[in-house]
């Protein structure tokens, strides 16, 4: 790869991230945590918890109001990548960099905890990547491009768990890997791999993160996504974090690295945050000191994006009363299962949309010092320390475990029976725990437990790695780089199917991986759930979608209508040098405008026409106070709202303006239009037309339909006082005016 810097106006390239990548060395290992801002201020606002602002991101949807400000919340956000391909997943990262993504978080490909060993190449995975080296070091290159692109650093993260946990936290602090998942309990409880196993592991690989400075997150999540009833697990939850962050603290890993991994286990239509913040405060009391990783619930979450939307909105009102470090982000595709690059964005901006609306907010509000939250909250401690007690009593962790302690269904010390049972001398890698022999010695940079180094050499004590001239830590060279093993599953064979679209050559529509051709449709049927879902998939046929499938479903009313949104793909590439693309409109300068106006006044008249009674966006256009045309000079006569079309000409006329604006932004029946096409025709009977320039606006108006309806010009959303002052005066030069 040549030029080592992105341009925002060039898509990433690929495939040069592949070449010589052989020879590439990451820049830093160490998490980052976001610089905060004390004191920002941003276009009209200020703020009161906010991170430093990036040197070029996508602000919200409403953020030009603002002067386009995009200010960024303080905790990190994380969003989850999992389209299997990991060529596809970098174009993604970049995007959700640009919407304030700055934890990458790279999901697994199903079973790779059972590999005992660590994976080559790039095949495609199934629900996430295969995580291997080169996908790895890829995606950590595209990430130091990235960074720099968008200025702040962004954390790469996936996961050291499985049989062959250590192997790849080796691999993962080798390649800049900044944070990952390690939480043996996790290997015991959901991937039945053996505990002694996982514990011995567990050692070695919180060593390595420690050495690395990587942040790491555990696995109680799993049992809020797991346990029959979520709600009833707050103790253990308590209970799982306690075991994963002092055997980390242990193993040697900075507290301050240690996330605890904590969902508000509840969800509408419970009353969530009533049950959800006593826990979220009592977490944090009796882990003072940790960081606290905020993750949205994913339990009770179904295929409608609004409902996932308001749950992790509700999450992070949680998150804001109390703390997040990082708040993680993954609806709302998490139930209907496409994971699409459109989701992860929407996710961001949601984070920052709620953190940002609710800055500030502890400077106004105190949690109660006493009452149901404290008393919740002590209750909650209460029970946690109890289940401990009774787990130290039976004999430990390894027996509460054979016990069923762990995601019961019952709110301790009440048991559900139900809870996950797993045996010591049982599971994946049983029996293959191995104590170490008097002469053992691992010349490593950093390693848990009992090295024999003095026996060997007394200087070396200290830095073990010196006795091999220095490991693959210090020695980046020494790693051995494979680039494919699977001549019919890697990514220059994916990708050279597709170059065409990767160079912009051709365009195809897409959803996860370049050139899919999927697309969704969103259809309303006045009928029942079961036929509206049929009559869509026979809609997408007629559409000619291939491979059409319902992703989500809502009811209006039983028999009155349903919502469908489909999926499907079509089969047909967009040349794109055929398309028409309209220019941006072109400007005039301010001072030019101003000048054209005090050498001829201008006049002009306007309303919202038929039955429309919103009149915000037209006073935007002629207010000077939000800079509209009254700012040039230009003399308006507003005449309200809902103005019938005669009022509009017939005032026109009577004052002898130069034009007239008409505002309609209702658009059942294209009653827009109809009005539009309503003046054009009362102004050419009324034998004015000619000498009136018309303009049409609104948030549904298309500038080209305004003008085929009879319109001289068409206004749309987004549109500026200038726009139109500009247009007036552009065509009031181009005609000849008599009046004036
Ligand atoms: C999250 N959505 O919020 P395998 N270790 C831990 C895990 O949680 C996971 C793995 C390992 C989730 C992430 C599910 N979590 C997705 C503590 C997976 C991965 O390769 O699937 O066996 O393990 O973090």
């Amino acid at each position: 790869m040549k030029k080592e810097t992105l341009d925002p106006n060039v898509k990433l390239d690929v495939a040069a991230l592949l070449e010589g990548l052989a020879d590439y060395t990451p820049r830093r290992r160490p998490w980052a945590w976001r610089k905060p801002a004390p004191a920002l201020s941003m276009g009209p606002f200020d703020y009161k918890d906010c991170a430093e602002p990036l040197r070029q991101s996508i602000g919200l949807p409403t953020a030009h109001y603002f002067g386009d400000i995009d200010p960024q919340p303080l905790p990190v956000i994380t969003t989850e990548i999992a389209s299997g391909r990991f060529e596809d997943d970098i174009r993604r990262m970049r995007m959700a960099a640009w919407h304030g993504a700055d934890h990458i978080m790279v999901i697994r490909t199903a079973g790779q905890s059972h590999f005992d060993g660590l994976l080559e190449g790039s095949p495609q995975g199934v629900g996430g990547v295969p995580v291997t080296r080169k996908q790895v070091r890829a995606q950590r290159r595209a990430l130091d491009l990235i960074e720099e692109e968008v200025g702040r650093p962004i954390n790469y993260h996936s996961y050291v768990s499985g049989v062959a946990g250590p192997e790849v936290a080796v691999m993962f602090a080798e390649e800049g890997v900044n944070g990952v998942h390690q939480d043996p309990q996790y290997n015991v409880i959901y991937r039945n791999i053996n505990m002694v196993r996982s514990f011995v592991d567990a050692c070695e690989s919180k060593r390595i993160i420690a050495w690395a400075g990587q942040a790491q997150i555990d696995g109680a999540h799993n049992a809020n996504a797991t346990a029959r009833m979520a709600w009833k697990v707050m103790p253990e939850l308590m209970v799982q974090h306690a075991i994963n962050a002092a055997f980390s603290v242990g193993a040697g890993v900075a507290k301050e690295n240690i996330c605890l991994s904590t969902v508000p286990p509840t969800a509408t239509p419970g009353p969530c945050v009533r049950m959800d913040l006593p826990y979220a405060v009592a977490l944090r009391e009796l882990f003072a000191g940790y960081r606290m990783r905020a993750q949205m619930n994913t339990k009770y979450i179904e295929s409608s994006t609004r409902d996932a939307t308001v749950t992790h909105v509700l999450n992070m009102l949680i998150s804001k009363l109390t703390s997040a470090d990082i708040q993680s982000t993954i609806t709302p595709d998490e139930g209907r299962n496409v994971p699409w690059h459109i989701y992860n964005m929407e996710a961001c901006d949601t984070a920052k949309q709620t953190l940002l609306g609710l800055d500030g907010l502890l400077e106004l509000v105190d949690l109660k010092p006493d009452g149901p939250l404290r008393s919740g909250a002590r209750e909650l401690k209460e029970r946690a320390v109890l289940f401990l007690e009774e787990m130290m009593a039976r004999g430990g962790y390894f027996a509460a475990v054979e016990a069923g302690f762990f995601v019961d269904s019952g709110c301790y010390p009440e048991r559900g029976g139900d809870g996950i049972v797993r045996e010591t001398a049982g599971g994946v890698g049983a029996g293959t725990v191995i104590k170490r022999a008097p002469d053992y010695m691992a010349p490593v940079s950093c390693h848990y437990g009992y090295n024999n180094l003095a026996q060997y050499d007394k200087d070396a004590v200290d830095n073990p790695a010196a006795l091999i001239g220095g490991d693959t830590f210090s020695c980046p060279e020494k790693v051995i780089f494979i680039d494919e093993l699977d001549e019919n599953d890697n990514a220059y064979l994916r990708m050279g199917a597709v170059s065409d679209y990767h160079s912009g050559k051709k365009l195809k529509p897409e959803m996860e991986w370049m050139a899919d051709g999927t697309v969704m449709l969103t259809l309303f049927f006045p009928t029942g759930r079961g036929v509206a879902e049929a009559a869509a998939l026979e809609c997408a046929k007629r559409m000619n979608l291939t491979d059409a499938e319902v992703i989500n479903r809502e009811v209006m009313q039983n028999c009155e209508g349903t919502r469908v949104e489909v999926k499907g793909k079509v089969n047909f590439d967009i040349d794109p040098a055929i398309l028409v693309v309209p220019k941006p409109p072109e400007v005039m300068g301010e001072d030019a405008i101003r000048a054209e106006i005090a050498r001829r006044p201008m006049r002009v008249v306007c309303g919202t026409v038929g039955e429309d009674e919103h009149s915000v966006g037209l006073r935007e256009i002629i207010d000077i106070k939000h800079g509209g045309i009254e700012k040039y000079g230009i003399k308006v006569h507003y005449l309200g709202t809902s103005v019938p079309i005669e009022k509009l000409v017939n005032a026109a006329i009577e004052l002898d303006t130069d034009a007239i604006l008409a505002s309609t932004i209702i658009s059942h029946d294209d009653i827009h239009y109809k009005n539009i096409a309503g003046i054009h025709r009362l102004a050419i009977e009324m034998g004015v037309r000619d000498k009136l320039i018309f303009a049409a606006g609104g948030t549904q108006v298309t500038p080209e339909l305004a003008r085929q309806y009879g319109a001289d010009g068409g206004f749309g959303r987004g549109t500026k006082g200038v726009h139109v002052a500009s247009f007036l005066v552009e065509e009031r030069m181009g005609r000849s005016m008599p009046n004036t």
